[in-house]
């Protein structure tokens, strides 16, 4: 019976602080997530219109993912029973079977929000818009449902891991390739002052996103309590890098950008000589 459970946390005994610690960082998941809407939805107030988008896909970002986030952390609390004689937290007999496989299908919906956020910062026109969101949401998507399908091998199977990891890789290659040229195309729109923006984001997007395939190979060092606590360390860590820095970053990047287009608003947030208090002083 044992082999049909799919995921490792359902294999192994935590110890307490093992068991508190997995707790601790799924809540604080889930509660950044949460707070971060308030955040979004008050930024997207300051931005020019046509950035406006980009602070309230945020803000559904926020939702979707919070709400994934405590299904996570109520599923570890189920899973896990406190057994007196051995002192360790036992996953519980005929209790709920932790899985990650909820957060795969929470991307589903959060990761083609995330990539059209980048052509819309960087104010790629109408067309291409469409177009290069497409092209890079279609790879995302493969790369996401092949991922799910391999990562029910976690547990009992590493060739199931392996070799859908690595079919799930070249559709990540194609999508690092397809938000590259995203942000070429980009760089072109962006204003003089802005442009190492771009760059950086690029950077920035490959090495964030490049921790959730280490998080999905994990299991394969060993079935025990550290490796199922450091890969939701790990998954944790790629989420509030991923939706929550990475939207504060492009909503400060549109802030700036509105400003420099010229709206007021968004001239008034980032006026740090105190001088904005009062409209009229900063006309001149
Ligand atoms: C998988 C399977 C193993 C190989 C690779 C993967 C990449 C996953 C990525 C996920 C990004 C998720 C985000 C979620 C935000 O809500 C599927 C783990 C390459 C890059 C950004």
């Amino acid at each position: 019976m044992e082999d049909l459970v799919t995921n490792l946390p359902n294999l192994v005994s935590l110890t307490d602080g093992q068991w508190t610690m997995g707790s601790l960082i799924l809540m604080v998941s889930y509660g950044a997530h949460f707070a971060f809407i308030i955040y979004f939805i008050m930024t997207s107030l300051q931005l020019a219109p046509r950035y406006r988008v980009v602070a309230v896909l945020s803000a559904v970002v926020m939702a979707s993912a919070g709400m994934s986030l405590l299904r996570e952390w109520s599923m570890w609390s189920d899973t896990f029973e406190f057994v007196a004689a051995t002192g360790l937290w036992e996953p519980a007999t005929g209790g709920q079977t932790f899985s990650n496989a909820y957060r795969y299908g929470n991307w589903t919906i959060t990761v083609p929000l995330l990539l059209i956020q980048l052509p819309i910062a960087l104010g790629l026109a109408r067309g291409q818009l469409h177009k290069r969101s497409l092209r890079m949401i279609v790879p995302a998507l493969l790369m996401i449902w092949t991922g799910l399908y391999g990562q029910f091998g976690e547990a009992n199977d590493f060739a199931q891991l392996n070799i859908w990891g690595v079919i799930s890789s070249l559709f990540f290659f194609w999508l690092i390739f397809e938000v590259w040229g995203v942000v070429k195309l980009g760089k072109t729109e962006t204003p003089a002052d802005l442009k190492p923006w771009a760059g950086n984001l690029f950077w920035y997007f490959l090495v964030t996103w490049g921790i959730y395939p280490i998080a999905y190979a994990l299991p394969q060092l060993g079935q025990d309590g550290n490796v199922v606590v450091a890969q939701q360390l790990l998954f944790s860590i790629a989420d509030i890098s991923t939706k929550l820095i990475y939207g504060v970053i492009l909503s400060r990047f549109c802030l700036r950008r509105s400003a420099i287009e010229g709206y007021e608003p968004a001239v008034l947030a980032l006026d740090t000589t105190g001088a904005g208090s009062s409209m009229a002083s900063r006309v001149e």
